[in-house]
């Protein structure tokens, strides 16, 4: 079978127009009315029309917000593929429940997150996920890995592409709330970089808690390949969002509360806030001669990049700043004014002119501030020079010119803006197709839209965001479909369909089923060859298989009060055939894929008999895949 996400989408979009257009004229007015645009337009596609069985260009990857996972789409046609767990609880795989996730969620957690974790049964419950991003080579996607954010208990989780399933969790020490997270774009990633947004007290052991002077946060940059936290930044005022040059040299930051206060009014107060540059040569070059200290039981290498340093530059900015946006070409990166209706350009050329002391002001990096309307939050590019930028209080975006903003800038006349589109409503994020990557393509742009308001049938208080897809391929931006979705994806990356390769079933010698080998190879037994319990003392060890319709094992005896480990293995190598194993009110339940070898562990401390059952719809037998526990007084 070929590889369904090969380039030939150019000719799969063809087909799908012309046979749009022949079901119009066959079908007449009805099949018309469903395909208004794809009659009207030239632009193959334009109309984000994907038909049934036809596949999506691109990918987009979404973060959740406060459900704590990561959503796979399809895009143009807002389809929702996938939902990955992350930082939450997932029943329908059994994250959260199997022993392999709990170890992905325990292991990289600090010593304070671990304790938090102990008293909750070993897992902390609750994600706040923000800022999807893949990995680079060169500049661009690489399709290894996704990197994602958690606000709510610090941490930065890492995601396989070949599986998508998170792989890796890590606890950032010393900060509150890891907002901002961009990864280095060159030669490779190489680096995370993530912001503590909350300044703290250092060491936080409640002995300047009540001194908001002594209050700081980190700017963090972790190893993408063995997420380790390699180095950590020492700043003034808050971290927000955070971005990265295209050359590896330079990381910077947007920072919302220049003022240090801990309450709203205080960190209104002044009328510029920042943008701080981290100088990464000089960073590392610090590390290396050990000028650094550390915080509390972390190791972690701590510089001073506070006002002053030569590690970094402050950039004074217009109010609040919040996103901060590197443009394709590289040259320049974009701190979105939030308070401010402005957007600062700054272009990075010269920010190695003032590292070397050739320039004077921190200001004079800046090369444009166009005024583009009220709320500016995010920006993305088309890569032909032009720059989209959501407007949360207008709910707009507007498009503008880079080059002409530049021009403005020294003439004061230029106007950079081209057109601004009304979205429904109040939007946050934006991105457009590779916009993040030197290969943006400038076909579609999401618009992330905080409220639905009427948009949608009302569900109550409560009500779905509103996502929009833009077509910006040509001169004016169209929209052309609102996709619901739900609490609360901040951010999205959209990825052309060729730069991911995703298995179609585990590999069994994959390393991550290495631990249960090597527990296998102890107890005599060879998984996917043998159906067997081991009695270990107390411990029992169940290893079977699961093939549709049948597991390997279905009774089994073990006595009150023993630890119960079950490890089955799928061996049906069919692609799509998931199994399940759910244990009747002991509440466990996981998904087991084709090839695929999980685990789960618990005590047996209900006496009786207790069915278990094969949850994923596997087979015209799948009610009857099941078997029984037999828990002996
Ligand atoms: Cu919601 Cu990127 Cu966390 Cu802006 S952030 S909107
Ligand atoms: Cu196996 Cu359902």
């Amino acid at each position: 079978m070929s590889d369904s996400n090969d380039k030939s989408g150019v000719s799969r979009r063809k087909f799908l127009v012309a046979s749009g257009l022949t079901g119009i004229a066959a079908g007449g007015g009805m099949t018309a009315a469903l395909l208004p645009m794809a009659a009207q337009s030239s632009e193959p596609g334009a109309d984000g029309y994907v038909a049934p069985g036809e596949l999506d260009d691109y990918y987009g990857f979404y973060s959740s917000g406060q459900s704590g996972e990561v959503r796979v789409y399809g895009i143009p046609s807002m389809r929702e593929l996938k939902r990955i767990p992350v930082f939450n609880y997932f029943p329908a795989t059994g994250w959260g429940v199997t022993n392999e996730s709990r170890k992905i969620l325990y292991e990289g957690l600090t010593p304070q997150g671990k304790r938090r974790a102990d008293k909750q049964g070993g897992i902390l419950r609750n994600g706040d996920t923000h800022h999807p991003h893949m990995s680079y080579t060169d500049g661009t996607y690489d399709g290894r890995y996704l990197f994602i954010n958690d606000k709510a208990n610090s941490r930065v989780a890492r995601i396989r592409m070949d599986l998508m399933v998170c792989d890796k969790i890590v606890q950032i020490p010393n900060v509150q709330a890891v907002h901002g997270l961009r990864l280095q774009k060159f030669p490779r990633t190489g680096y995370v970089f993530c912001n503590g947004e909350f300044m703290i007290p250092q060491p936080n052991d409640g002995r300047d808690m009540y001194d908001p002077s002594k209050y700081y946060t980190l700017f963090s940059a972790l190893d993408g390949d063995t997420m380790e936290v390699k180095w950590q930044v020492k700043v003034s005022g808050n971290l927000d969002n955070t971005n990265a040059d295209y050359a590896g040299r330079y990381a910077f930051s947007t920072c919302y509360n220049s003022e240090n206060g801990v309450v709203l009014g205080e960190m209104m107060r002044a009328e510029r806030d920042h943008v701080v540059v981290f100088n990464i040569a000089r960073i590392e070059e610090a590390v290396k001669q050990g000028k650094f200290t550390t915080i509390g039981d972390s190791k972690v290498p701590v510089v001073d990049g506070t006002k002053g340093s030569d590690l970094t530059l402050y950039i004074p900015i217009p109010k609040g700043p919040h996103g901060i946006n590197t443009s394709p070409d590289g040259k320049y990166f974009i701190a979105n004014g939030k308070l401010s209706p402005t957007v600062s350009v700054v272009e990075i050329a010269k920010l190695d002119e003032y590292f070397d002391g050739k320039l004077k002001e921190p200001r004079d990096v800046v090369v444009a501030e166009p005024e583009l309307g009220l709320g500016p939050l995010h920006t993305t590019f088309d890569g032909r020079g032009n720059a989209y930028t959501t407007l949360f209080i207008d709910s707009q975006v507007a498009k503008w010119n880079l080059e002409d903003a530049i021009k403005g800038f020294k003439d004061g006349k230029t106007n950079p803006i081209r057109q601004k589109l009304d979205v429904h409503y109040q939007p946050g994020h934006l991105n457009a197709s590779m916009a993040e990557t030197k290969e943006a393509d400038g076909k579609w742009l999401i618009s992330l839209n905080k409220f639905s308001k009427d948009r949608f049938l009302n569900v109550g208080p409560l009500k779905p965001e509103c996502d929009q897809l833009i077509d910006i391929s040509g001169d004016e931006m169209k929209l052309v479909h609102d996709g619901p979705t739900y609490s609360e994806p901040h951010d999205c990356i959209v990825v052309r369909r060729d730069v991911l390769h995703p298995s179609r079933l585990y590999d069994p010698n994959d390393p991550m089923f290495d631990d249960l080998k090597a527990q296998a190879k102890k107890d005599g037994v060879e998984i996917g060859k043998d159906n067997k319990v081991i009695r270990d003392g107390n411990k029992v060890r169940l290893y079977m298989m699961s093939y549709a319709p049948n597991y390997g094992i279905t009774d089994f005896k073990v006595k009150q009060g023993d630890e119960v480990t079950i490890i089955i293995k799928n061996i049906d190598e069919i692609e799509d055939v998931t199994h399940g194993f759910t244990l009747t009110n002991y509440d466990i339940q996981m998904e087991i894929s084709p090839q695929q070898t999980v685990s789960v562990t618990f005590i047996a401390d209900e006496v009786g008999m207790f069915w278990y059952y094969c949850q994923w719809f596997c087979h015209a037998l799948h009610m009857e895949m099941r078997g029984r526990m037999m828990v002996e007084a």
